[in-house]
């Protein structure tokens, strides 16, 4: 815990980076140290604090051995730092320095660029804990809150993960950074988060299924671009947070699919046929398709505008000084430059809906949308074989990128999930066919109860068919603490 004066901080933060030899840094991470458990401390509520949660820690960076199971409580969890090996020799990928060594100091010149990326990037992680603040409280299982806390605290090792890159390498300004991500806060009016997906709301334990599915997957796809940063020690950290990433986004597609799973089931029980008997459907206690659908509608495309204009000089920078590369960009069969090359991004005229090619530099942000969209299509597909095996007739869709944004060339617009421009009028009259309406979120609130009898489940999720660390059904995975 904070406030003992005797911990060797060192010991206390499991690190890869020397820490104990670099008094500069360690003494301003001992400085932000307090800022950060109170921050903590406040936020989740106190019967949780003083639970222990079968959590694992990072301990290492080697693949196969680098975390460790074991009952924590989660103030004093290990938050580390840990940056992926160096890898000898390593080039920078892209832009027009490629080919040159990677760099192991901020490059002057790209100073205030690499900043705000590591700042935009940092803000995100405790953004969702703030947002997944009130979870714990309706939790459908131990398990399920057993996985809410453990996405939680490595969320706030991502945060850690930042501030140690802020306060190594970019001094004075770092420092002030590293404290206004603790005073920026999501949702609030004076002092917001910097992304706007990261101040809605995550109301109920559907919207955390579907925002580790789909937003935690936009982590992924900016945690690869900046691995392939020239600047060395971004790369290395994130390429060790994409590590911890994968497991979000496994909590997001099994929530997702164990939700669904169970509206199969008690649909064949009761002899239900058609998903659209929302009616009957919800007399049972789960959640309909179609608000399955809505959801996904929402928090995929919340996630969209995460990946800003199509168009966009910053990303071009971004990439052509070589700070962010593409999603897999040392895969990629071309030049790195990208000097003449170009890329078809939409644009919405007069006339509707268009694709134009413009230069790829200016692409980056479309093109990593692109890769998203591709990767998120995955999940999705295995839901639909789920339902399909059952029987239902119904299909989960990504609706067109069109669809409900608030960023880029679509702002706005009143473009149906079909990817139809319609009029306002006739837009405004249909949507809550397409996102959540209110009656829908009420109804979804009514089956957060909490369950906390180890191995029971709330009525409208099923059972994982595995469970974490391999431990059986009715393993105790938080021994809650009883005020
Ligand atoms: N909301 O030229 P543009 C994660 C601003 S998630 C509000 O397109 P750029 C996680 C933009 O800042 C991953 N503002 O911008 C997930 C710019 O402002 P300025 C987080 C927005 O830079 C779950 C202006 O509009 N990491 O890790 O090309 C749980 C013009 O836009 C938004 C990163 O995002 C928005 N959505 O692209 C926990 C990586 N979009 O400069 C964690 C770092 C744009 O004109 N960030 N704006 O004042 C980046 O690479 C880029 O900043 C962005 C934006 C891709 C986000
Ligand atoms: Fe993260
Ligand atoms: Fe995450």
């Amino acid at each position: 815990m904070s406030g003992n004066t005797e911990i060797s901080y060192d010991s206390m933060i499991p690190n890869n980076v020397g820490l104990s030899s670099d008094k500069r840094v360690l003494k301003a991470l001992e400085k932000w140290h307090p800022g950060y458990i109170k921050w903590w401390n406040d936020l989740i509520p106190k019967k949780f604090q003083e639970s222990r949660v079968y959590l694992r820690t990072a301990v290492g960076v080697d693949p196969k051995g680098w975390a460790k199971f074991d009952y924590v409580k989660m103030p004093e969890y290990r938050w580390g730092i840990l940056l992926a090996p160096q890898v000898e020799g390593r080039t920078i990928p892209c832009g027009e320095h490629v080919g040159e060594p990677a760099w192991q100091e901020v490059p002057g010149e790209y100073r205030a660029l690499l900043r705000r990326l590591v700042v935009i990037q940092g803000d995100t992680e405790p953004a969702s804990v703030e947002q997944q603040r009130f979870l714990g409280q309706t939790a459908p299982s131990l398990y399920d809150l057993r996985n809410l806390f453990q996405v939680n605290v490595e969320e706030g090792r991502h945060l850690w993960a930042m501030v140690y890159l802020l306060h190594k390498y970019f001094g004075a300004d770092g420092r002030e950074e590293a404290n206004d991500l603790l005073r920026r806060s999501s949702g609030s009016e004076e002092a917001p988060r910097m992304l706007g997906a990261f101040n809605e709301e995550t109301p109920d334990w559907l919207s955390f299924f579907m925002f580790t599915y789909f937003t935690d997957r936009d982590g992924k796809m900016q945690l690869e671009s900046l691995a392939q940063s020239g600047f060395d020690p971004l790369s290395r950290t994130c390429r060790f947070m994409l590590t911890e990433e994968a497991h979000h986004m496994f909590v997001g597609e099994t929530g997702v699919g164990r939700t669904i799973q169970k509206t199969l089931e008690v649909m064949n029980e009761a002899g239900i046929t058609d998903p659209f008997d929302i009616q009957k459907i919800r007399e049972h206690g789960v959640i309909d398709l179609p608000t399955l659908q809505k959801k996904l509608n929402l928090h995929y495309t919340l996630s969209l505008d995460l990946f800003g204009q199509e168009v966009s000089t910053n990303a071009a920078n971004a990439f052509n000084s070589g700070i962010k590369g593409r999603y897999m960009e040392h895969r990629i069969d071309d030049d790195h430059r990208l000097s003449d090359a170009t890329y078809p991004v939409s644009r919405f005229t007069g006339d509707g809906i268009q694709l134009e090619d413009v230069p790829a530099l200016t692409a980056m942000n479309m093109r990593l949308r692109d890769d998203y969209t591709k990767d998120a299509s995955g999940g999705v597909g295995r839901w639909n074989k789920m339902i399909e095996k059952a029987g239902v007739s119904f299909t989960l869709k990504l609706p067109h990128v069109g669809f409900n944004r608030e960023i880029g060339a679509f702002a706005g617009q009143p473009i149906c999930p079909e990817g139809n421009v319609l009029s306002q009028e006739s837009y405004d009259s249909q949507v809550a066919d397409w996102l959540p309406s209110t009656a829908d979120g009420d109804y979804i609130q009514s089956l957060m109860v909490p369950v906390t009898e180890a191995g029971k489940y709330a009525s409208w999720i099923a059972p994982p068919k595995v469970g974490i660390d391999n431990k059986p059904g009715d393993f105790e995975y938080v021994q809650l603490h009883m005020a």
